[in-house]
């Protein structure tokens, strides 16, 4: 860097750090440069930013690894009954900022930093998100883990160690998505422990053959290691730390060693590298299941490790057998983990020699699987060949459990085997039936559950296994890190510590006293304004639009998908901006600016989300550079959304949209993180936006367009009694018009998105985007009462308290796990 001065920072400082670290003088500083100094192999006189983070985030993980010991030792003093959560995906983000606020040592190590001649802020960003999943579900279960340390609960999570998360979403020039991989790995991760003394084999292929009865020998075929990975989970202002266990796959010997000697040196490495596959990417397809072989390899490999790992910890409790579900359970997060269903079985009955019935009830007294999707399913041949043994197992669970009385139509409904060609194995199915219960994540779905794909279960088990549990969010993440300036606010006026509301959010409903008080109203709005500055910021430094942060900030982010309907997002948009056009100067001076952002990733496969993507972008191009308009309207496609772009665009936002077709989503959680940090929620009656507005209240969200019971009807009328566009909903056929007229280029490419809504219009966009435009208007209205605006922002973060991830916990360690806390002296 020239002439730049080094060491950086005090030098003194770097001087004193060099003797070492000291045992009675915890010294962040001094441990810092221990770190450069041993463990990178630098010195004060070469360090960049990047050596500098790796060094920092060294000295914490030092912090937690004493805290994570203990917290183990502790547990395993005396016999303690712990839950595993069982995810595919795991959503972290960065750690360095998240641990720094759990420990309670972010100002210091602030300070100790700038000593040093480097800016913390700056050092958090040169972090790299860990982005094992996809969106929503993968996200839940890193506030889960949050949330279980943080109430001292004895929980672990199982997941894999992906070489490659979800890829890079990059633009390119004619506004579609492009993936790149994501390489998060390609530095040291300084978050996680290799545990070489931590593997199990896994077997894929070979034979099963019976013996005595309902006993199997599967032997054969291919054996793949299991290697452990463990990331420690700081829970907040305790020391209680927990452990997320990732597994990485690798080839049992270096080599096939048998091809070796035949001289067939390259299928030897093919298979060495066949095994290291398993787990080198994340699919990065949600909500649906591709028959591919390698997902099911990769959802097998984890669930056979984690429950060999789990059934090691059982016994080191020198418990009998049957008493496996005293001291485990397991929260199977969606079907993706529902073979460990039949693996369980297989460990009881092959290998500890435990009868068909006694194992069976082992199993549905330890299994718990919550719903969050549609149903996939495997087909049989494909689950003969990769896991013979299970596939017997399964076909056994359908003779031997064959209880289900009522007609044949009902069984054939009920079964485990989808008749067809091929047959399928139903996942959902077997997960309903090996499960002690079965949860929806928020009050619509598990109502939907119950009355329509689980209703057979339900005549048949009785309605009491099936319930549901709300979703929710970690505060401390999405309030107290994304938005410090805002926690701080709310501990300034609650007059107490952040700890005691980030730990108990219904506290948050003391805000309610002050949500008249003027004053307080000023320092509300100056806390979005700063959010809305900092993310204008952003967007400038990355694209280089500067961005009017008096406008009304309107976002919606999120995966990309139909039944999420950012096309109705954008053709409103564009009806904005058309609507714009037709006015006279005068006119479009009274109108309030407005900035639209958008963020997602489509699944590379999905080429309708794609063409949404594009159509977003390619509009941006033209209303953006529009000199009559856009001063009062500006549109932003803000590429390779992520966790960490989250935690800048949500407190920016004035509102949000969450408009999926009433019925199709689930429940949604970045609807709750938008309402916490004071944005107001522009949505239909569907998944958690329901009961966001119990909580705030309806005349504080903005609804719109059919409820649920009437999507069918709809559907049905579309497929069966088509109505021309022009006719049903005249506004939108404008617009689109205008798109397919070329109005924002590429005349043409946009016709298979079109057509979709022109055609059966699925998503019932021509059903709802009058009452969709109608609800945009009314936002506009309440947003030019300033003041009637903040009360309902206040009014809304006060109320979330419901939406925390600690309450969701609660309910699973209450209704399901039965486990306590229990906090580390
Ligand atoms: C998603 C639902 C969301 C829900 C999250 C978390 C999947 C498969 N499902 O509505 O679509 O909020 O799960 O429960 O990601």
């Amino acid at each position: 860097k020239g002439k730049e001065k080094w060491p950086r920072g005090d030098e003194k400082v770097w001087k004193d750090g060099l003797r070492g670290v000291d045992k009675d003088v915890p010294d962040i500083t001094r441990s810092v440069v221990h770190h450069v100094q041993t463990s990178l192999a630098r010195q004060a006189y070469n360090l960049d930013e990047a050596g500098a983070y790796q060094a920092a985030a060294l000295s914490v993980r030092d912090n937690l690894l004493v805290n994570w010991n203990e917290t183990q030792l502790h547990f395993n003093s005396k016999p303690t009954k712990r839950a595993y959560y069982l995810s595919l995906e795991f959503l972290m983000g960065r750690t360095l900022d998240n641990a720094l606020l759990n420990l309670g040592l972010k100002n210091k190590y602030a300070d100790g930093i700038t000593k040093l001649g480097f800016s913390l802020e700056d050092l958090l960003e040169q972090e790299r998100d860990a982005a094992l999943g996809n969106g929503g579900l993968g996200r839940l279960a890193a506030c889960y883990l949050d949330s279980s340390a943080s109430q001292e609960l004895p929980v672990w999570g199982y997941g894999l160690r992906y070489q490659y998360g979800i890829f890079q979403q990059l633009i390119g020039p004619d506004g579609s998505q492009l993936e790149a991989p994501d390489p998060w790995l390609q530095h040291d991760n300084p978050w996680e422990l290799p545990r070489s003394d931590v593997t199990y084999d896994i077997r894929f292929y070979g034979h099963s053959e019976r013996v005595d009865g309902m006993k199997a020998v599967w032997s054969g075929g291919q054996e793949v290691l299991a290697v452990a990975y463990d990331v420690m989970i700081p829970g907040y202002a305790t020391k209680n730390t927990n452990n997320l266990r990732l597994w990485e796959s690798k080839p049992k010997r270096g080599f096939d060693l048998n091809s070796f000697n035949a001289g067939d040196y390259e299928r030897a490495v093919e298979s060495s590298n066949s095994a290291a596959a398993i787990t080198s990417v994340l699919y990065p397809n949600d909500h649906t299941t591709f028959g591919k072989e390698l997902r099911l390899k990769q959802q097998y490999f984890w669930t056979a490790a984690s429950l060999a790992d789990i059934l090691r910890r059982f016994k080191n409790l020198d418990k009998p057998i049957s008493e496996f579900p005293e001291y485990v359970s397991i929260q199977l997060n969606d079907t993706h983990p529902t073979l460990a269903i039949p693996e369980l079985m297989r460990i009881l009955l092959d290998e500890e020699d435990v009868p068909w019935d006694a194992a069976w009830d082992i199993v549905t007294r330890t299994f718990f699987f919550t719903n969050h999707t549609v149903l996939p399913k495997w087909p049989v041949p494909l689950m003969q060949h990769l896991l013979p043994r299970h596939m017997q197992i399964i076909f056994d669970i359908v003779t031997v459990e064959k209880k289900f009385p009522g007609d044949r139509e009902k069984l054939a409904r009920m079964s485990l085997i989808e008749e067809g060609f091929p047959q399928n194995v139903r996942m959902a199915n077997l997960a309903c039936i090996g499960s002690r219960k079965v949860n929806g994540v928020a009050e619509l779905h598990s109502d939907l559950l119950r009355a329509t794909i689980m209703k057979d279960f339900v005549d048949f088990f009785g309605i009491s296994k099936f319930f549901n549990v709300t979703n929710g969010i970690t505060p401390r993440r999405w309030l107290d890190q994304c938005n410090p300036l805002l926690s701080q606010l709310i501990a300034d006026t609650l007059k107490l510590p952040k700890a005691t509301f980030l730990k108990d959010l219904t506290r948050l409903e003391g805000l309610l006293k002050f949500e008249d008080d003027p004053n307080f109203q000023k320092k509300w709005a100056a806390v979005k304004q700063s959010n809305k500055e900092r993310l204008a910021h952003y967007v400038q430094v990355t694209t280089g639009h500067i961005i009017n942060t008096k406008a009304m900030f309107d976002v919606q982010i999120k995966r990309l998908h139909e039944y999420k309907r950012q096309t109705l997002n954008i053709l409103g948009v564009i009806h904005r901006y058309l609507a714009l056009k037709a006015m006279t100067p005068e006119e479009r001076k009274k109108v309030n600016p407005k900035v639209v952002f958008f963020a997602g990733k489509a699944a590379p496969g999905y080429y309708i989300a794609k063409l949404t993507i594009r159509l977003i972008v390619n509009a941006a191009r033209i209303i953006n550079e529009d000199p009559e308009t856009k001063d009062i309207l500006s549109l932003f496609f803000l590429p390779d959304y992520s966790v960490s772009l989250a935690e800048i665009l949500i407190p920016a936002s004035d509102i949000s949209q969450h408009i999926s077709t009433a019925g199709t989503e689930a429940s949604g959680t970045s609807n709750m993180k938008f309402c916490l940090n004071g944005g107001l929620l522009l949505g239909t009656v569907d998944g958690a936006n329901i009961e966001i507005a119990e909580e705030v209240g309806e005349q504080n969200v903005f609804f719109f367009g059919h409820l649920t019971p009437a999507v069918e009807d709809l559907r049905y009328q579309h497929m069966y009694h088509p109505v021309p566009i022009e006719q049903k909903c005249p506004g939108l056929a404008k617009v689109i018009n205008e798109v397919s007229a070329g109005r924002f280029g590429d005349a043409g490419v946009y016709e298979p998105l079109l057509n979709t809504i022109r055609q059966n219009d699925y998503y019932l966009l021509t059903e709802d985007f009058d009452s969709y435009i109608q609800a945009l208007k009314l936002v506009d209205e309440a947003y030019q009462d300033r003041t009637e605006w903040i009360k309902k922002s206040i009014r809304t973060t006060a109320k979330m308290g419901k939406f925390s991830s600690d309450r969701a916990i609660q309910d699973y360690a209450q209704e399901c796990w039965n486990i306590e806390s229990n906090k580390l002296p």
